[in-house]
């Protein structure tokens, strides 16, 4: 008997997966794989249901053997099995997927395996069933808690700022291959920096909490994935409660507050200008006092020390760490504004001697010469490019203002715009 292998990554079964399993079983004896969690999340949608439970769902299938992929490019189970046939449909054609194909296709070259790829089934039930599941992903209490499920599986959780929803689409959309691996991000960061620039105001908690609630909602409208919101201070005891009331209900998955009070400033200012920095027993009052109001496990209140952007020093910084730890803050964020990341690296290793469980944050904005595997190497769990797509967008939109005026057309600048087909498209129709 042949062996047919086949890997999903589905949570539901429909008519697509279905004629799959009927073409494969027509060439021998039906082997399927199920993508495992940690891998999925780099490159197909986040699963709603857990490897286990999709495990499950797929023995109910006509077929010889379910197991766990354990790659994206197959190479454990061509390695393992020698698959005569490898199915799927053809819509890993074009697209990020093709490397993956075209990895298959070499590998079962080498011992006269075979290719068998069926048209993907696009009609209107299939459509909207992964509809549904896309929905269902960015429900509240869905994406609340994948936050908490992406420290758990990641080695480092890969955060993007959003201030918008073209932003948004980017940090949901992007996927990009890189040495025979795909990657996307994992997290979204609703940043005081860029929420604020985007309307013109400075960094000063000006921009008030109904404008911030209605840049989430922005957001949330068009993507699934979780949101960490950059909360300023955390302003007044008082207000905070009621803040994380309303973020945990819409479906936020955590809140940074700084423990700054009085009149607040950029970080990156550091002490060029005036800051004030919470004493320990005020701020610990302000995160007990969140964890008291929130109603689900789920929501997350990190707290941020800015102790070493203030040069308060690393004892300070770190008796802070453990006093908010104390206070039930479910994780750390350490900042700094120096371009050496030495001084982050010594507080994450005597952070680490200590505590080996709290989730630990950092923005390597100006320590940006840091590789995400260091940062995991010194027990970083998130990773926030803070400021990067706002930055990059500015500069793009004031140089080809500039040149509109120069050449009195727009037709100077126009090989360096997307082209008005990709605009369009980008925006899903229901
Ligand atoms: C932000 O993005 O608003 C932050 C990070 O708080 S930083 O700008 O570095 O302070
Ligand atoms: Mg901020």
């Amino acid at each position: 008997m042949k062996l047919v292998y086949t890997c999903f990554t589905t949570d539901v079964i429909h008519e697509g997966h279905m004629n799959i399993i009927a073409e494969a079983r027509k060439h021998g004896e039906v082997m399927i794989g199920v993508l495992a969690d940690k891998v999925m999340i780099r490159y197909n949608r986040f699963p709603l249901l857990d490897q286990d439970e999709r495990l499950k769902l797929l023995r109910e299938l006509p077929v010889k053997e379910v197991i766990i992929q354990n790659d994206i490019m197959y190479d454990s189970i061509i390695d393992e099995y020698h698959p005569d046939y490898i199915i799927h449909g053809d819509n890993w054609t074009s697209g990020p997927m093709r490397a993956i194909r075209d990895h298959v296709m070499e590998r079962l070259k080498e011992y006269g395996g075979q290719l068998l790829e069926v048209p993907y089934t696009r009609n209107e039930k299939v459509h909207h069933e992964d509809a549904k599941i896309r929905e269902k992903l960015a429900m509240p209490e869905y994406r609340r808690k994948r936050l908490r499920k992406l420290i758990d599986l990641c080695p480092i959780v890969k955060t993007i700022e959003v201030h918008s929803g073209i932003t948004g689409l980017i940090a949901e959309k992007t996927v990009v291959e890189n040495n025979g691996e795909l990657d996307q991000f994992d997290a979204m960061w609703i940043s005081s920096l860029c929420d604020s620039t985007a309307k013109g105001k400075p960094d000063i908690e000006l921009v008030d909490m109904t404008s911030r609630l209605r840049t989430i909602d922005d957001v949330m409208e068009v993507t699934t994935k979780p949101i960490i919101f950059d909360g300023d201070t955390g302003g007044q005891i008082e207000h905070f409660v009621y803040n994380v009331r309303t973020l945990e209900r819409m479906g936020v998955s955590a809140i940074i507050i700084e423990d700054k009070k009085g009149l607040k400033k950029n970080s990156l200012f550091g002490t060029e200008v005036k800051q004030t920095q919470d004493t320990i027993a005020h701020f610990c009052e302000k995160i007990r006092a969140g964890k008291k109001v929130q109603l689900t496990d789920d929501f997350m209140i990190i707290a941020r020390i800015e102790s070493l952007i203030l040069e308060q020093g690393m004892e300070d910084a770190l008796e802070r760490a453990r006093a908010f730890v104390g206070a039930g803050a479910d994780g750390i964020m350490i900042h700094s504004r120096k371009k050496d990341p030495s001084e982050i690296l010594e507080f994450c290793d005597r952070f680490r001697e200590e505590d080996k469980v709290t989730p630990l944050v950092v923005v390597p904005t100006s320590f940006n010469t840091i590789t995400e595997k260091e940062l995991t190497d010194h027990g970083v769990n998130v990773v926030i490019y803070a400021n990067q797509l706002t930055r990059s967008a500015f500069p793009a939109m004031e140089q080809t203002a500039r040149d509109i005026l120069k050449y009195h057309r727009a037709k100077e600048v126009d090989d360096r715009l997307m082209p008005i087909k990709d605009i369009i498209s980008l925006i899903d129709e229901l």
